[in-house]
């Protein structure tokens, strides 16, 4: 585990700083915590087992506290795989700390906000998880995830488009499926662009093209000569450069 020198550049991206715990199962205290893009880095970390759900010698008796880890972004994408039992183990009789404690992401989040938390599994000592603490940050510089908006569609954050836009997996690879959002939020397919409608247009083109459009025009995809896609939905405009629900994209200026 890295350990890390306490700098203010690293309590910035904090939301929420002191906390200190005393739950049923453990005695869990520090004095302040980082997030970043890279870590959760715990310092003068405290924990005292009360109550043992790891068998640590093999004879049939718990004699420690085991402590289990997830990280996740604000999509809920994992940052770190399920830890091996026994990681993070303290003996009953050995109280840990006071100490600094880093837990690298091993896949870089994605979204804000990070949360950690920390719990005591549950296992044939223990009847069920125990949640002993959570620690909430930003990587600065990740967008938000939207609830609600979280459903694949790559216009995630925009509360009001009239259109959705997703990418949609076809017999012939990926394409995108344009649905109308009316007053009440509900969705109607209008226009599905195949991956053969966009393999027939050069990427990238010498001028902007149009690549598919409704019927009557209102909702059209371009490709451009910056090789991006752009949806013109009336006012409603977007460019982005994937067929991916994870694509950026961004509206125009003008
Ligand atoms: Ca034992």
């Amino acid at each position: 585990m890295p350990h890390r020198r306490f700098s203010f550049r690293m309590v910035l991206p904090v939301l929420v700083t002191v906390v200190a715990l005393a739950l049923a199962g453990c005695q869990f205290s520090y004095t302040s915590y980082t997030i970043d893009c890279m870590s959760l880095v715990v310092y003068g970390l405290t924990a005292k087992a009360t109550v043992a759900n790891f068998d640590s010698d093999f004879d049939g008796i718990a004699d420690s506290a085991e402590f289990t880890l997830t990280a996740t972004d604000g999509a809920g994408n994992t940052l770190i795989p399920p830890l091996p039992p026994g990681t993070f183990l303290v003996p009953v009789s050995m109280p840990f700390g006071p100490g600094d404690v880093g837990v690298p992401f091993i896949n870089p989040p994605q979204y804000n906000p990070i949360t950690v938390t920390v719990t005591m599994p549950s296992n044939s000592f223990l009847a069920s998880d125990v949640l002993i603490a959570s620690f909430i940050g930003q990587c600065p510089g990740l967008p938000a995830w939207v609830d609600g908006l979280g459903d694949g569609r790559i216009n995630r954050f925009d509360m009001a488009a009239p259109v959705a836009v997703y990418p949609f997996t076809f017999e012939g690879g990926v394409g995108l499926r344009f649905y109308q959002i009316d007053a009440g939020g509900h969705g109607a397919l209008i226009l599905e662009v195949t991956p053969e409608q966009i393999a027939a247009v050069a990427n990238p083109p010498a001028a902007n093209t149009l690549i598919a459009s409704t019927s009557d025009g209102a909702v059209a995809l371009y490709r451009l000569t910056t090789g991006e896609f752009q949806m013109n939905a009336g006012s409603y405009v977007i460019v982005f450069s994937e067929l991916d629900s994870g694509a950026a994209y961004y509206t125009p200026a003008g």
